[in-house]
């Protein structure tokens, strides 16, 4: 039998036709416009049942026979009565906010979120802590703030793609075959990269770009579009604030293609070109990513990209920038019922924690923050669903330290990871195939695709939204969980939408909630409080940063430890997301880690031989927090003075782990995003 679901076994929460026999997942593949035998493959769903059904899934609930002694198998009921006791006693005796809930991105940040939030408004805790200042959630702020939504690339039907900082091939397949579609239509093609990337490889221009410095390039590109009256006057005129003071900041000489270029690593020329060559071959769309994110400059650099992307004219049109139709969905997070007179953990970051009405919070580093210096206040107990922070959150020795002091931990997972080794209780959760859930991913635009359950939970693990449920009637706040299945909490969910489960499962290939519009801004103007595009923002301004990115000027070296580059030469680049893994996951899963069987750090070959190492030797990498252990594969997809330490494999073994090496110290000031991404570091030979 065929069934359609929704695949989460990564972020990019793809549409699938599973293939389920007496109850069993035998398979499942992509749904897409691609032909199958074009269609690109991913491992990891290749290996869906592997996962399901692998032997190391956590199938019951476990606790603590003492406190960091052994595991021992419990029922459900004992497991939650004990979580329920612990946390009203943390509550009882230090307040509701001592208890913080911290969200990984395994179970999607729809409707789970949606209730987990919900739960810890009932008992009184604002602490909901998702991990979108190291991910994407710092960039759609930016993006927000400039006109009032996260663009959707149209990528299949763009004359220009822009790929900066992304790499689709391995991380969101759906994207990929859009790009391609189109490049064999003609389209042109720039890539915004420091490695040399499956699309670069395939680039009219591939701009090489020195990491961390995407603000100043932007800067750049829109001095050479301003200057050469590459923008579309009509658009700017009638739909942007703040374009004068824009010129007074790009076309200062400092920009100039020629006085960046040294600064950048990319020849001026090819700046130059590729301004021209972005701002004639509309209509044009930029596919941003990653590679702005976990960077200190992520919230201004994300602002300059999307400042080209209106001043060009491509802002919600086909083939262009989307402007997403959000589904209308009841908010059912019920943050009403907070005390007023508590603030949640993230306070630092004000602008960041409301920018949106159900984003919630997303500083996540003021977490340990308050567990370790107790600032604002402490945080005793935790909660953490789907995500394994102690291997990726920044600066790894910081989280252990703050895991240890907890007074109590219960994790929500499928496995055993590193961070459940801090646990007092585990509990088993299911794959994204055995339950049904709203994902964010369609929420924020007009399709809507049901993620539906299509085999029965193995074993005795739970759906996220079942040990949520329950947990509410542990606690005595059953009557916020009226819902008898996730069904109905769904269809509640949806009904400003017009839309229900049922619908949905009929339609398993979406439904739209509204037809599909374009240049909405004509009539409806834009969701920001001027209504037009903000070059120019008052609200970044009273707040006091800069209301047009850099008119304090671009700061020198944004990168970790900068200020120690003599000692530390290299610059360390997070590394690739290899398509078989996600993040700290699947490790385990022998089909999959049988295609990546090791880590290796990449470096450049004129690097290698200064240094005197060869493909296949060993060497550390050190930052001054820490240090790895890896072997070597010498490369020039990397340029000089760069390695690419590949990511999630701390989760095997802590000299991998590459968030040993970053730094929690320094942070965006908006979005107290630390740089996971790009850091000084040495090189040695292990000898
Ligand atoms: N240095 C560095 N740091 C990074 C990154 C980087 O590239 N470099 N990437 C950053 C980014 S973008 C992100 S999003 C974060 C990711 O950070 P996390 O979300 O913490 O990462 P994962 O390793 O995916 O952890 C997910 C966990 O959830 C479990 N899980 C899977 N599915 C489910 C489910 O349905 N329910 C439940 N309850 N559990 C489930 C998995 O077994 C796994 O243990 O890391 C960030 N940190
Ligand atoms: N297979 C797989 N798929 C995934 C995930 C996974 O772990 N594995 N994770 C999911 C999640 S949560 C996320 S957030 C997405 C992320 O997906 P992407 O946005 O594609 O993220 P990455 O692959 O980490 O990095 C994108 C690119 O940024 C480049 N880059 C590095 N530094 C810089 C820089 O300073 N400037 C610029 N311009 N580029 C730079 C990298 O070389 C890389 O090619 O992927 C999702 N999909
Ligand atoms: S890219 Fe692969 S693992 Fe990620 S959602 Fe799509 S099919 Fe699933
Ligand atoms: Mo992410």
């Amino acid at each position: 039998m065929i069934c359609y679901t929704v695949c989460r076994l990564c972020s990019a929460c793809c549409p699938v036709e599973a293939v389920v026999e007496d109850n069993r997942l035998i398979g499942a593949e992509r749904v897409s416009f691609m032909p199958s035998h074009r269609r690109l493959v991913c491992p990891k769903l290749r290996s869906a049942p592997d996962i399901v059904y692998s032997r190391k899934r956590i199938l019951k609930p476990l606790v603590r026979k003492s406190r960091r002694g052994e595991f021992r198998e419990s029922s459900w009921e004992e497991a939650l009565s004990l979580i329920a006791e612990r946390l009203q006693k943390i509550k009882d005796i230090h307040g509701a906010h001592a208890v913080s809930w911290l969200r990984g991105m395994a179970a999607d940040w729809g409707s789970p979120w949606d209730y987990a939030t919900r739960l810890m408004s009932a008992f009184g805790s604002p602490n909901v802590i998702g991990n979108g200042s190291v991910c994407h959630v710092a960039r759609e702020m930016a993006h927000t703030y400039t006109y009032g939504a996260m663009t959707v690339p149209m990528a299949k039907d763009a004359g220009c793609i822009v790929i900066w900082g992304k790499n689709d091939k391995n991380t969101s397949p759906a994207t990929a075959e859009a790009i391609l579609f189109a490049r064999e239509k003609g389209a042109k093609l720039i890539v915004v990269d420091p490695v040399r990337t499956f699309f670069a490889n395939k680039a009219d221009i591939w701009l090489q770009i020195r990491p961390g410095h995407d603000g100043l390039l932007a800067l750049a590109i829109l001095h050479e579009i301003v200057k050469n009256g590459l923008y579309d006057r009509t658009f700017v005129d009638s739909y942007t604030v703040g374009f004068d003071e824009l010129c007074s900041v790009v076309l200062d000489d400092r920009y100039d293609p020629y006085k960046v270029a040294g600064t950048l690593w990319i020849d001026a020329e090819l700046i130059k070109e590729a301004a021209q060559i972005y701002a004639s071959n509309g209509p044009a769309c930029i596919i941003d990513g990653n590679g702005l994110d976990m960077q200190l400059e992520v919230f201004q650099a994300t602002r300059a990209v999307a400042i080209l992307r209106a001043i060009t004219g491509n802002l919600d049109i086909p083939g262009g920038d989307f402007i997403p139709q959000p589904v209308p969905l009841k908010n059912i997070q019920l943050k009403e019922l907070l005390p007023e007179d508590v603030q949640p953990v993230t306070s630092a970051y004000p602008l960041f924690s409301s920018f949106h009405p159900t984003w919630g919070l997303h500083a996540q580093s003021s977490l340990i923050d308050a567990i370790l210096d107790e600032n604002p206040y402490a945080v005793r107990a935790l909660i953490v669903q789907a995500g394994n922070p102690v291997v990726t959150m920044t600066e790894s020795a910081r989280v252990e330290k703050a895991f240890e002091k907890l007074e109590f931990l219960a994790v929500i997972d499928l496995f055993h990871n590193r961070t459940a080794a801090f646990a007092d209780v585990i509990l088993p959760a299911t794959t994204s195939f055995e339950k049904t859930q709203l994902n964010r991913a369609y929420m924020r635009n007009s399709l809507v695709i049901l993620q539906n359950q299509v085999i029965p939970w193995v074993g005795d693990s739970r759906p996220d939204w079942k040990i949520v449920f329950d947990m509410a009637q542990y606690l005595g706040l059953g009557r916020y969980f009226p819902w008898k299945t996730v069904e109905e909490a769904i269809d509640e969910q949806l009904e400003p939408s017009g839309l229900s489960v049922e619908q949905l499962r009929k339609h398993p290939q979406g439904l739209y909630a509204s037809p599909l519009a374009y240049e909405k801004y004509r009539t409806a103007g834009f969701r920001t409080p001027s209504g037009k595009v903000e070059i120019f923002s008052e609200r970044l301004r009273s707040a006091g940063y800069d209301p047009v990115p850099y008119m304090k000027g671009f700061p020198e070296d944004p990168v970790s430890f900068s200020e120690r580059k003599d000692e530390y030469p290299f610059l360390g680049i997070s590394g690739e997301r290899r398509n078989c893994y996600t993040h700290t996951q699947f490790f385990r899963i022998e089909s999959l880690r049988k295609l990546e069987p090791e880590p290796t750090v990449e470096i450049h070959p004129e690097d290698a031989t200064l240094i005197g190492i060869g493909s296949g030797d060993y060497v550390m990498v050190k930052t001054p927090k820490g240090e790895i252990r890896m072997k070597v594969r010498v490369s020039d997809v990397v340029p000089r003075k760069v390695v690419r330490i590949p990511w999630g494999w701390g989760e095997l073994s802590p000299s991998w782990n590459l968030n040993n090496l970053t730094d929690d110290g320094k942070r965006n000031p908006i979005t107290g995003t630390p740089s996971n991404r790009s850091f000084y570091c040495k090189v040695e030979r292990v000898t």
